[in-house]
């Protein structure tokens, strides 16, 4: 929809507003109801939904009523009645609720539940494709912020659009002169995807991103086998995934220095861009200071890779061979150079990635680089007694070591020790497990994980979750994932669906420079909004533009604008764990 129609939008929505009044005030005699859209006494409910055989449930605000019923869309009789629980408060929000669980309720269809006093839930499907699309978009989500390439109509469809940042003539930062490549040096560094909001490109949050992407493919290689993104490479002999992935491999792999191994930490301009298109964004970029976690994040992407691309010689010859040979000297220079920890110099000001503890990513590099060789010294490397398990972000990797050696451990070899990495992926993932048991919402999210990307960590915790499925098969832990995707689609404290385009209230304005400046309505599809959490380190920008966050409560402090950079922007280390997760448990329900 253009800009211009606003004003029809409305219309249309108040509109729908109104039959869903309607639908309420006309239900027969037992459902008297005060209907009412505020979000804190709304039915939060997964607004894409349920695989038949998912567990399923939906948040109810603190109400006297003790029973729910399920309407199927377009009729008003309920087709299912079940009891809601007693009431508990969620400590993150602050709000009282009672959980609506029909997990035994199979029969395929279009959904509302409804609970006497209250309006009914947003429409939800009981398919066996529910997640299909939304995995798809996620993932197409890469390929709309891909680096110096034109999107054409034919695969961007509205949002199709000039080229942006060729990246052919970047300049080397004073702090990355080297002797053979003196400050000043013309390098070229194309492709990539932009980090997220901003038009620039970090080598440590490429590399969690494009190995959470890799170890989709490895899991689920049937699965992506199948998909079909309609981009560019579609149509050829790999799968869709692996030739968006090598989108950024290419350029991950111009990043390196050649002359010693060492890998600069980002390709930037020195401030962020202003409201514009890719296109006009023209600002001289710059790669800037190699550094230790920069080598190793890149270590073991092209680790993994070159496992990962090894099936495809004939279609990118000699990159898998290329790709471990760039591993290898990456672990070099970080071995010479272990604790070159990354500050932006003082003419830099985007986005910094810095981060001082490294042993986590040297045990990920060692790992991924232990399974590709086999070699004992990697394995040694990774000082496994030592290396803890925890739920993954971009400055902590440890667990992607973990989810690793857990989905390889039948080749590895006999010095890897089997019951340490079960020890390790079952522990975290039962602390999830019992999070979620006792959540007030039956969600897994701790005080801890409302930060910046809040929706991330729920999303890299259900992947987490899925480890541990995957090795032992507890349904628990797969009940408990599925969870963690309702909250981000529906069943959290803000009632959005945070991800663009997929759901019946979805973000409008999030900061996302190429969805902000296309003079198009709706934002690019299939992007995961970063999330509430109560740190508004974005307040002055948003008080300059007149607006503020609903509440001061983690779960709740969300703001649908785009001032909110600290809770509305989207990033590509968001949205991988939303496909990972999004195609596993499509994948792992969709025979059952
Ligand atoms: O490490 C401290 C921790 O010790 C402390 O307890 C905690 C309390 O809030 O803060 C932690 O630091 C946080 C840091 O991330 C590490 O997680 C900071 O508060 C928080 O402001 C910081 O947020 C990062 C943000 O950039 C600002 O630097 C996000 O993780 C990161 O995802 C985000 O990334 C930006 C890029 O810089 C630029 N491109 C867009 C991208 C997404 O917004
Ligand atoms: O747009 C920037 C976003 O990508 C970053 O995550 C964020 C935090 O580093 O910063 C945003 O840029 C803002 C800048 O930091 C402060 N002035 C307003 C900018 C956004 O309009």
């Amino acid at each position: 929809m253009l800009k211009p129609s606003r004003g029809l939008l409305a219309i249309v929505v108040s509109a729908a507003l109104l039959t869903a009044c309607q639908s309420v005030d006309t239900a027969s005699a037992t459902q008297p109801s005060t209907p009412s859209v505020d979000a804190s006494v709304s039915i939060k409910v997964n607004q894409i939904g349920f695989a038949p055989t998912a567990s399923k449930m939906a948040v109810v605000p603190s109400t006297d009523a003790d029973r729910f019923s399920l309407i199927p869309e377009g009729t008003n009789t309920p087709v299912y009645s079940g009891r809601l629980s007693a009431s508990s408060q969620w400590e993150h929000s602050g709000e009282n609720v009672k959980i609506a669980d029909f997990s035994d309720f199979v029969r395929t269809g279009e959904y509302r539940v409804r609970v006497p006093g209250l309006a009914d839930s947003h429409p939800f499907t009981i398919g066996t494709d529910v997640y299909q699309e939304l995995n798809d978009a996620a993932l197409k989500a890469f390929y709309f912020n891909r680096v110096s390439t034109e999107l054409l109509p034919e695969h961007a469809g509205i949002y199709a659009r000039p080229a942006g940042h060729p990246d052919d003539k970047v300049k080397v930062h004073e702090s990355a002169a080297s002797r053979h490549r003196p400050e000043g040096t013309i390098l070229s560094a194309p492709k990539g995807w932009y980090d997220a909001g901003d038009y620039n490109k970090y080598i440590v949050n490429s590399g969690i991103t494009t190995y959470t992407l890799l170890a989709a493919y490895e899991h689920f290689p049937e699965y992506y086998a199948e998909r079909d993104l309609n981009i560019p490479e579609s149509g050829d002999s790999v799968p869709d995934l692996l030739d968006e992935i090598m989108w950024n491999l290419d350029w991950m792999l111009a990043m390196q220095d050649p002359n010693d191994g060492g890998v600069y930490h980002k390709l930037t301009a020195k401030r962020f861009e202003g409201r514009v298109m890719p296109h006009e964004a023209v600002s001289q970029r710059y790669v800037v200071q190699k550094g230790t976690s920069a080598a190793l994040n890149f270590a073991a992407v092209m680790a993994a890779a070159s496992r990962v691309y090894s099936g495809y010689d004939e279609q990118f010859p000699g990159f898998a061979t290329q790709a471990l040979e760039a591993a290898e000297a990456a672990w070099q220079w970080a071995q010479a150079n272990p604790d070159v920890t990354y500050r932006n110099p003082d003419d830099i000001l985007t986005g910094q990635y810095g981060d001082p503890h490294l042993a986590d990513e040297f045990g990920w590099a060692a790992a991924e680089l232990y399974i590709t060789t086999g070699q004992q010294r990697y394995y040694d490397a990774i000082m496994a007694e030592e290396l803890t398990n925890q739920v993954p972000n971009w400055a902590q990797v440890r667990g992607l070591a973990w989810m690793s050696l857990a989905h390889h451990r039948d080749q590895l070899t006999a010095s890897a020790d089997q019951s340490l990495i079960a020890e390790r992926v079952d522990g975290l993932a039962r602390e999830l497990y019992e999070e979620w048991q006792k959540s007030a919402y039956r969600v897994p999210m701790r005080g801890t994980d409302f930060v910046w990307g809040s929706n991330a960590v729920a999303m890299n915790n259900a992947m987490m979750l899925l480890q541990g499925y995957r090795l032992n098969g507890f349904d628990g832990y797969l009940e408990a994932a599925q969870s963690l995707l309702d909250y981000v689609l529906g069943r959290n404290a803000t009632g959005y669906s945070f991800v663009t385009g997929h759901g019946s209230k979805t973000p409008m304005n999030v900061h996302h420079r190429a969805s902000d400046s296309d003079g198009i309505d709706e934002p690019i599809p299939g992007w995961i909004a970063g999330g509430p959490q109560a740190g508004q380190q974005d307040l002055d920008d948003c008080v300059e533009d007149g607006v503020s966050y609903p509440s001061h409560k983690p779960a709740k402090s969300y703001l649908e604008h785009w001032c909110s950079y600290a809770s509305n922007e989207v990033a590509i280390n968001w949205n991988a764990p939303l496909v990972y997760v999004s195609g596993a448990i499509q994948a792992l329900r969709q025979n059952d």
